[in-house]
């Protein structure tokens, strides 16, 4: 991936019934297709279009009903000039989507939940966002065991880098992203954010998606210990995006875009020592 002036932001439109902080708000394709246009409005540079949940617990889609969620939703943004991303473990889906118009795959699986996934994204060309993750949602938080996250992190996305690039994915199509809340606690969490030099270090863009996880929630929670809602942790998120932009990340993925716009040019001009 080239480098950019800024960090950019991903807006994210789930076209779920069940996503973990806006299910069933976008699931109707013209209410997906308005929230996206929306979300450009507000300053999203990309806006990610996925089909299928993953917040922990979540049961998997069929590959029909994941096609027919956002195939339509992305031809219409497409046709709208919008530079769109899928958020897929499936490789028929990213094919599809690609062929829709889309100009990025989102495969929080990195490649492991679908072999063929790496193969098809090569033949595309375009950016390959590869998160770590380490088994699906259903039971993933069993899997949040670690002596020394970032460098099993770090250690398991090279694996995964490797294994891209042997099945032909070019090293200017890949990005990384650390998988937040992906088999990982609120501690493992903090931990990568705070070394994100060390994942930067692979040499590869990083993605960031912070927004609304209930580890934010919890860092914010009331003197009696309940949680913050995720509904009022995107103050936070922005704090996070600022720090990220700040940190080198190449773009978050985020919920509520206008904050995060602001956030990636304040940190842009901090770095920078001077505003425009
Ligand atoms: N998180 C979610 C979904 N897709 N993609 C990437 N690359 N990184 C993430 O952290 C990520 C993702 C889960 O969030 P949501 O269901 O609340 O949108």
């Amino acid at each position: 991936m080239p480098a950019e002036e800024r960090c950019l932001v991903m807006g994210v439109v789930n076209v779920t019934p069940d996503s973990f902080s806006d299910g069933g708000q976008w699931f109707d394709e013209d209410a997906a297709v308005r929230h996206g246009l929306e979300l450009v409005r507000q300053g999203a540079d990309i806006v990610d279009v996925g089909g299928e949940s993953t917040r922990p617990g979540a049961a998997r889609v069929s590959l029909e009903e994941e096609l027919a969620r956002v195939t339509p939703v992305i031809r219409a943004l497409v046709a709208e000039r919008v530079t769109v991303s899928v958020d897929t473990m499936r490789a028929e889906v990213a094919e599809a989507a690609v062929a829709a118009g889309a100009r990025l795959v989102n495969d929080v699986s990195g490649g492991l939940a679908d072999p063929a996934m790496p193969r098809v994204v090569a033949a595309t060309g375009v950016p390959y966002v590869v998160m770590h993750w380490r088994g699906h949602s259903h039971d993933m938080q069993s899997r949040a065991i670690y002596t020394d996250v970032v460098t099993e992190v770090r250690e398991e996305l090279a694996k995964r880098v490797d294994l891209v690039l042997a099945e032909g994915v070019a090293e200017s199509q890949i990005v990384l992203d650390p998988g937040l809340g992906f088999a990982k606690q609120g501690e493992h969490n903090w931990e990568l954010l705070a070394r994100l030099d060390r994942l930067a270090a692979l040499g590869y863009p990083l993605l960031i998606g912070a927004s609304r996880k209930r580890f934010l929630g919890r860092l914010l929670a009331a003197p009696d210990g309940t949680p913050r809602p995720f509904s009022h942790s995107d103050d936070a998120t922005a704090a996070v995006t600022a720090l990220a932009a700040q940190a080198g990340a190449w773009c978050v993925r985020v919920h509520q875009v206008g904050p995060n716009a602001d956030a990636v040019r304040v940190a842009a001009a901090w770095t920078r020592g001077g505003g425009r």
